[in-house]
């Protein structure tokens, strides 16, 4: 898997990808981060990638031709001449775009190369988004500064889902949200049996795979019931 990531702030998403298991994987080269800086593509000689919105309002927008620049410098100019339809996804980070979730995740999994774009500021040119964006996402319903963590979380969401990122120890099987079951995943105990008096179920010591298995299906529902009601509508 190929990400690439339009942004004003480059290190901010190097040095968030490049730890812990995304930062593994890129290692291994299970996944790969070409992080362009908007920036570098700007014709103004100071430097602006932003001015005043025309209509007036408050805030500045980014301007649409660094960021254009700066895409077209990361797919060329063949892939802008095919049909949107028929290009690698661009995925615009945005409150006002669709909220994301784990079936989203796994469909992007699917894809060779995402380029994400990050906005800040009041916005970007509505222009540039019309001639780039394939989708625009949200990663729920609260503001945030700007798209790089919006980015970073999906990257992260995705990549867990490429074979071969999580190692034989990790898994992406039995977890909240998979394909099978849309239920919060059960509670987990580990080493000592007892921790401040409280015991570990005793169920998880008996060694009856049978048994285990129902009390964390019912655990799993009992959870979901009380914390996400809506899951099991
Ligand atoms: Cl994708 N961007 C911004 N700026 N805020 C958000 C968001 C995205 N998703 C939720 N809030």
């Amino acid at each position: 898997m190929k990400f690439n990531v339009l942004t004003l702030f480059p290190e901010m998403i190097e040095q968030g990808i490049n730890t812990s298991i995304t930062g593994r994987a890129i290692k291994e080269g299970y996944i790969s981060l070409n992080a362009v800086n908007i920036r570098d593509y700007t014709n103004e000689k100071h430097g602006h990638v932003d001015d005043y919105p025309y209509g007036g309002g408050a805030g500045m927008v980014m301007q649409a031709q660094p960021v254009y620049d700066a895409y077209k410098s990361i797919v060329g100019e063949e892939e802008l001449k095919k049909e949107k339809e028929m290009r690698k996804r661009v995925v615009f980070l945005t409150p006002a775009g669709k909220t994301f979730n784990q079936r989203m995740a796994e469909e992007f999994a699917k894809e060779e190369e995402i380029t994400f774009l990050c906005g800040h500021y009041e916005g970007i040119d509505e222009r540039v988004l019309e001639l780039i964006v394939t989708d625009n996402v949200s990663i729920g319903d609260y503001v945030l500064t700007g798209g790089e963590l919006p980015a970073m979380v999906m990257m992260d969401a995705i990549s867990r889902l490429v074979p071969g990122v999580l190692g034989n120890g990790d898994s992406s099987v039995d977890e909240s949200f998979n394909a099978v079951n849309n239920m919060l995943e059960y509670p987990q105990y580990t080493r000592p049996e007892e921790f401040m008096g409280m015991k570990v179920p005793e169920v998880l010591l008996s060694g009856h795979h049978k048994n285990i298995e129902n009390w964390r299906r019912e655990q799993s529902l009992e959870r979901t019931r009380i914390r996400r009601p809506d899951l099991l509508d």
